[in-house]
């Protein structure tokens, strides 16, 4: 048996979002966000699900540090809901809500668990989204002032920061009509995708300046991208798909460049920098966060939207789909932290998200033996360790997600979690992957 040894220091850990895991959705002067805004709209997620009471992470938090403790995490990443800490988005600042994350910091302090907070997993204020959210310019600001609010008080303690989680499926919020806020104009997503990339420039600027004691970054998803077949048009099609989730994000935060390729493509739908942009976006960035899922395969479609492409699930020969529907290809992975190596000068990279829903199936107990979760992170693991063997410069892991909980649209259903969440009792229970992975940590290796 192969025992696949991390580097010294490697941060093994797990990730969840505040809307997703906290509930508590309008207490102690909590505001109203885009997502509560939409999940209590009829007939936008399954079944009428809301994230109003979620995992009651608000009121349960030190036990599930506690939870984190057990299994032995390394480090916990998760994100601030933006109006427990400014109910209007700017302006007034809400004392009860920055105390939350100040005793959240204070438990894995006490745990010795490294923080990694995010602070944008898509649940913009509502209050902003009334004067047009990402689609108003001045977001970026409005986003830079929360950041240094959130800095100011909490920078002291975290080990490292993203701006934005999965800035794309912000944007898509408002070009497909399905994620909040629910709208459908592609200019206007093109539009939002520069305000996302000015906003994170200003943050990141802001904590350098700072002089804070962590590092900062941003969570893209890349996904790994390939063309169905050899014709030129599958190929070309891949192109633009890869350059519309990847070049996008990553061309302008480490080169100060939109693809060019795409902005052709794109036409009167390209976003519109305005002078100087370009350089405030391109912050020296101390670490790039990388979610990775699954593989599709793009083909060329004259009816598939503004890119004329369409996408489906690849997965590896012995690999099936996820419960979600999901391609499993964990070679993918590595490709993906190579990609990053070769071409974008092999920043310090974590994986902030990966992991997959699978059909749990709970005991008497509420036990899940979720083997098909353990054959998906081993092999994504082994991924990773491939890619750090071949030189990418990955500092840390963390799965996605550390319990079960609110999938967006698909409501409940899809269970990501390490650990099965009971919803009607709000128990915990660590599933049999919990437990494999606390042996993974605890060794610093995996076999293969
Ligand atoms: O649950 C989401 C998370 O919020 C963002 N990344 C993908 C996860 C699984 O769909």
């Amino acid at each position: 048996m192969l025992d696949r040894r991390f580097p010294d220091g490697f941060v093994w850990g797990a990730s969840t979002a505040a809307y997703q895991i906290e509930g508590a959705w309008n207490e102690d002067g909590k505001g109203e966000s885009i997502w509560d805004r939409l999940t209590h709209q009829p007939y936008r997620v399954v079944d009428g699900q809301t994230a109003d009471v979620a995992c009651d992470h608000y009121h349960r938090m030190p036990e599930d540090v506690q939870l984190m403790a057990r299994l032995g995490l390394k480090g916990y990443r998760f994100s601030i809901a933006w109006t427990r800490i400014l109910p209007e988005g700017r302006g007034r600042v809400n004392p009860k809500g920055l105390d939350f994350y100040d005793r959240l910091l204070d438990e894995l302090g006490k745990a010795g668990i490294l923080a990694n907070i995010t602070l944008n997993h898509w649940d913009l204020p509502q209050a902003l989204q009334d004067l047009g959210g990402w689609n108003n310019r001045d977001c970026a600001d409005w986003f830079a002032d929360y950041a240094r609010i959130a800095f100011e008080r909490l920078g002291d303690r975290a080990a490292l920061w993203a701006t934005h989680n999965e800035p794309g499926v912000v944007a898509s919020g408002y070009s497909s009509g399905m994620m909040a806020p629910a709208l459908a104009d592609a200019t206007q997503g093109y539009r939002v995708i520069h305000h996302l990339l000015l906003a994170h420039g200003k943050a990141v600027q802001a904590y350098h300046q700072g002089g804070y004691p962590g590092k900062i970054g941003i969570a893209l998803d890349l996904q790994n991208l390939i063309p169905a077949s050899d014709s030129e048009a599958d190929r070309m099609a891949a192109q633009r798909e890869i350059e519309n989730h990847h070049n996008l994000w990553l061309d302008p935060i480490f080169r100060g460049t939109y693809p060019q390729h795409l902005l052709e493509w794109l036409g009167p739908h390209a976003p519109q920098p305005r002078s100087g942009d370009m350089e405030q976006i391109r912050q020296p960035l101390d670490f790039l966060g990388i979610n990775h899922y699954f593989t599709d395969k793009i083909s060329f479609n004259p009816g598939g939207g503004l890119l004329r492409t369409h996408s489906e699930a690849y997965s590896a020969p012995l690999w099936g789909r996820t419960e979600v529907g999901w391609g499993v290809n964990p070679s993918g992975l590595t490709k993906i932290l190579l990609k990053v190596k070769d071409e974008y000068g092999n920043p310090p990279m974590y994986i902030t998200e990966s992991g997959t829903a699978a059909l749990d199936v709970p005991d008497a107990n509420g036990f899940v033996t979720d083997r098909e979760r353990i054959a998906y992170l081993r092999s994504h693991f082994i991924a990773a360790h491939d890619a750090i063997e071949a030189g990418a410069n990955l500092k840390g892991y963390f799965v996605w997600s550390l319990m079960d909980n609110f999938e967006w649209l698909a409501g409940y259903r899809p269970r990501f979690g390490l650990v099965r969440v009971d919803y009607p009792t709000q128990k915990r229970i660590p599933k049999l992957s919990a437990l494999w992975y606390q042996e993974v940590i605890s060794r610093n290796s995996v076999y293969e």
